[in-house]
């Protein structure tokens, strides 16, 4: 579209405001109070234009830009305005702060003006209390864009304005400090803040980056993508990427602030191995050739059978395919696997079954086009924060919202209904909503009829699961189940999110499978706005599994029937039995058929469940590799090498996230120490075993090229195109196809046009309470922390939440005597681990909740062994535990 600017003609984009407009195209318009994220405000008057036709000037920031305008920018009036602007402002704002910081926005307009700030610096006017964030409201010039984001894109409200005209202050919400208030730590306020008022600590500390990398945050499998600051091999901060398609300009916590973890003064960066006399470092060569001899060793003499590897859902998807490659061509066996195993292999298995595609169906776009969602046992705002972030916003603005959770998490207070079931109870729940939708004939009979199979049969069966005969089983009242039931079938389209509150129980693929009947019934399938999703966990879980690393599959989920493919390519034998999964692997290693074990990027001691058990198996192994970035409590317990892997900071490659989308990563810095990429440390090994063509690879881009070939449903995907775009979703089968955003839209792939609904019956957790052990201990997670917490631990976030508590109900809280903070002991069939308490709401009498991530606690000391018989995954959700207050 043309346009005249300044008497030039130019080509500008339609849609968008005349600001952006001349912005994309780089002539620079001053503002104050815009943000792209953030709707138009038009109150600093610095954007201000002159249009032919228009009497007045107008400002640019909250008109759009239309074809044939004739624009002037900066007509000697204006520019005199803009002056008179900066000048009233700088009146009051400290001089100090603009010699110190001479880049910030405000700061470069001042010297473009001319216009010198004379105000105070009142000490009062700063607050020290966030660890991330430093507040100076001595440099704050009203525009509210802080309070406007944190409103409008985080959703939380932590800022307010009061006083008024002169008077006017932005403080923290109902709380003297920062910290004490609403805030999440998103830094979303920083980012937008044009002056420094609100700065990054790192960056008052260490200085402005000098360069920036674009790359894939390290954390969940929501995927942000961002832009990381370097200044001295340095990382001193990370912003959003401003167009990321997932995270549109906005992170959490740990995409902002958790990285401190890359220059911890304990990562371990050289290679060592510990003989009696305790740990030794050593070279990269001793270090591969010893575990290429032990693993040799082990292998000649046991078998393959006897070693397995342990894959890091941290790595890229390049580290992951060497490595079951590795595990398949060198060590000869399928005993391969990845945390999938205890976080969403019921997901892959249910969708598997019943959709032919064992991943989310839709994409995170879809919150928008919603017309319910369905949250059952995830807590988003606090683990997948974005998505949660855009949860609230979507319910905001008129979505209707069904949150399924014993707990009050924080979607509770915008959802539309809260169902609080017992824990373990899902299936009675989702089974009860389908039997409502059958009987008040709210079945999309048209989708069923074309889509569906099994019908007659599942509402056969359903007539056991009335809400009436399930609501004292389920702890949900009836009506409700009939509610929520209705707002799902008919306020479509409607979105099911599921988490680990539904996977890691004893039912959890049963659990999934309802959902996925639930969205058949309601034609919930295949549209934008519906579909059956699992937030998925890790970074690169849902890539560490779809590479390979399972004992069942080959990469892209494909059956161990298929290897002769890979065999043409690999140019190497694949083993035919299937593996060990991650559980039977340490069943194994307890019972001494296992005797190797490769651990990358995984502490499974402090993350299995039944410490106990877990303790009792690492010691019995020969040989315990272990490849991280930290000592952490598997290595330092049991390891017998120790290979010092580096971050996504310090490696190129990919991740694949919760929604199938490949993004990029990318190199910020050079290897910390020592340290290297994943892959290449299995290559070495791989050639130090013997195997050299197979695994000789001059970079990340060649292992994907790899992929490419044994992966149809990505054959689509290549670097360049990654760099062009912000990512792609597969099935993305070529060059020219766009990638997926919406599965099943016509069919079931190669289940052909209709799925089928499947029964399933409730069966309760043996875990159950009695006199003795008469509470529920749920595990779960928290913001500030990151599983373990090696990442998060070693990060400036860490004293945000610096260790596990024990939430505990006011009324249970009140029998026992139990004040917050107070030292409770929980003790298990188990074990036993002690906690300070948090009385809160946010649980029911009779339950408890708590987190794993820090060590000192041993959490899972408590948790059990029962399994979901489908796939091992652990019932990590569901333990009784009696409560001893100490002292
Ligand atoms: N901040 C942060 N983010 C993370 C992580 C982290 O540690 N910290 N970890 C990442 C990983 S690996 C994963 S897998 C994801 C997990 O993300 P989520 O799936 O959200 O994980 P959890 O907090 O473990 O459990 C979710 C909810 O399940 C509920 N729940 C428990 N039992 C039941 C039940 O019987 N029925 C229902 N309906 N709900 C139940 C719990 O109360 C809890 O609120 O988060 C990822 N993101
Ligand atoms: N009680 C209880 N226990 C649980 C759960 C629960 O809900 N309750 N949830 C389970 C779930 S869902 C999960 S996913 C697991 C998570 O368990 P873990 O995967 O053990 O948890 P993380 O803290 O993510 O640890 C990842 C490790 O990878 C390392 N790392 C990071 N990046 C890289 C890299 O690029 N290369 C290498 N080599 N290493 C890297 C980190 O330093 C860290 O040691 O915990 C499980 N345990
Ligand atoms: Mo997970």
């Amino acid at each position: 579209m043309w346009i005249t600017v300044d008497g030039a003609t130019v080509d500008v984009s339609d849609g968008v405001t005349i600001l952006h407009a001349l912005g994309r195209i780089g002539v620079d318009v001053p503002s104050l109070c815009d943000d792209q994220r953030l709707a138009p405000y038009g109150e600093c008057r610095m954007c201000l234009v002159r249009v032919d036709g228009q009497a007045q000037p107008i400002p640019s920031c909250a008109t759009e830009v239309r074809a044939g305008m004739v624009i002037e920018t900066a007509p000697p009036d204006i520019e005199s305005a803009r002056a008179g602007v900066l000048r009233m402002l700088a009146r009051h704002y400290p001089p100090g702060a603009v010699l110190g910081d001479p880049d910030e926005t405000f700061h470069r307009l001042l010297r473009r003006y001319d216009v010198v700030a004379t105000g105070d610096d009142l000490p009062g006017l700063r607050d020290d209390s966030h660890p991330c964030i430093a507040v100076d409201m001595n440099r704050c010039i009203d525009c509210f864009r802080c309070v406007r984001i944190c409103d409008e894109v985080q959703g939380q409200f932590a800022w307010q304005i009061t006083g008024r005209g002169m008077g006017t202050h932005v403080v923290p919400s109902g709380a003297d400090t920062l910290v004490e208030s609403p805030c999440v730590s998103c830094g979303a306020c920083v980012d937008s803040c044009p002056t420094g008022a609100l700065e990054d600590r790192s960056i008052v500390q260490l200085g402005r980056p000098t360069r920036w990398t674009r790359t894939t945050c390290p954390y969940c499998g929501v995927g942000c993508e961002l832009q990381v600051g370097i200044r001295d091999d340095r990382i001193v901060t990370s912003v959003p990427a401003l167009d990321a398609p997932v995270n549109r300009g906005h992170l959490c916590v740990k995409g902002r602030y958790a990285h401190g973890f890359v220059h911890a003064s304990d990562r371990e960066t050289s290679p060592m191995v510990r003989d009696g006399a305790g740990w030794r470092s050593v070279t990269w060569d001793a270090a591969i050739h010893t575990v290429a001899r032990r693993f040799g060793d082990l292998g000649d003499r046991f078998g393959p059978e006897a070693l397995g590897v342990l894959a890091s859902a941290r790595a890229t998807n390049e580290d992951n395919y060497v490595l079951q490659k590795f595990a398949r061509v060198v060590l000869r066996t399928n005993n391969v696997d990845g945390c999938a195993r205890v976080c969403h292999a019921p997901s892959a298995a249910a969708l598997g079954e019943i959709f032919g595609t064992g991943a989310a169906t839709n994409s995170f776009d879809d919150i928008e086009a919603a017309g319910t969602i369905l949250v059952c046992g995830a807590n988003p705002t606090e683990n997948h924060p974005i998505v949660g972030a855009r949860i609230k916003q979507a319910a905001r603005n008129g979505a209707a919202l069904i949150v399924i959770d014993p707990r009050r998490i924080e979607l509770a207070d915008f959802a539309t209904m809260h169902l609080r079931p017992r824990p373990g109870t899902n299936v009675l729940v989702l089974n009860a909503m389908s039997a409502t939708v059958v009987e008040e004939g709210l079945v999309d009979e048209t989708f069923a009829r074309e889509r569906v199979e099994g019908l007659d049969e599942f509402i056969r069966h359903l007539a056991r699961y009335t809400p009436e005969l399930v609501a004292d089983r389920c702890g949900v009242d009836s009506a409700d189940l009939r509610a929520a039931a209705r707002l799902y079938a008919t306020n479509r389209p409607s979105m099911a999110l599921h988490g680990l509150g539904v996977t890691e129980q004893t039912q959890g693929t049963d659990g999934v499978t309802c959902i996925a009947n639930l969205a058949l019934l309601t034609g919930n399938i295949g549209q934008a706005g519906s579909g059956v999703n699992p937030l998925r966990g890790q970074n690169n879980v849902q890539g560490s599994a779809h590479m390979g690393c399972e004992p069942h599959h080959l990469t892209g989920y494909a059956p161990i029937t298929d290897a002769a493919r890979f065999e043409a390519v690999w140019g190497a034998p694949i083993p035919r039995p299937d593996g060990l999964d991650a559980m039977q692997m340490l069943d194994a290693a307890r019972s001494g058929t296992v005797r190797g074990l490769w651990v990358v990027g995984w502490d499974i001691l402090q993350t299995q469940p039944n410490l106990t058990d877990t303790d009792a198996a690492l010691a019995r192994l020969d040989t315990l590799v272990v490849q991280d970035l930290f000592l952490n409590e598997t290595a330092r317990a049991h390891a017998t090498i120790f290979l010092p892997a580096c971050s996504s900071f310090e490696k190129d490659g990919t991740f694949m996230n919760g929604e199938r989308r490949i993004q990029r990563v990318r190199r910020a810095l050079e290897p910390v120490g020592d340290s290297k990429p994943d892959w290449e440390i299995t290559c070495l090994v791989a050639r130090a075993m013997g195997q050299t063509d197979t695994f000789e690879f001059a970079g990340p881009n060649d292992i994907w090229e790899e992929i490419r070939r044994v992966w149809p449903a990505g054959a689509g995907i290549s670097y360049e195109r990654l760099d062009r775009s912000g990512g792609l979703q597969w099935p993305c089968p070529n060059e020219e196809h766009p990638g997926t955003r919406v599965l099943h839209t016509s069919g079931f792939g190669a289940l052909g046009p209709k799925a089928t609904l499947r029964s399933v019956d409730y069966r309760p957790t043996t875990e159950g309470t009695d006199d003795e052990y008469p509470y529920v201990l749920i595990t779960g997670r928290t913001l500030d922390q990151f599983n373990a917490g090696t990442m998060t631990r070693r990060s400036l976030t860490q004293t945000l939440h610096p260790t596990d508590v024990l939430e505990i109900s006011p009324t249970d809280a009140a029998t026992l005597g139990i004040d917050n903070g107070d030292r409770i002991r929980l003790n298990s069939r188990y074990g036993t681990a002690d906690l300070p308490a948090c009385v809160t709401g946010r649980v029911s009498p009779g339950e408890i909740f708590t987190t794993f991530s820090d060590p000192t606690n041993e959490v899972n000391r408590l948790t059990g062994p029962h399994r979901d018989p489908i796939t091992n995954t652990p019932e990590y959700k569901i333990t009784a535990v009696n409560l001893q207050p100490l002292d």
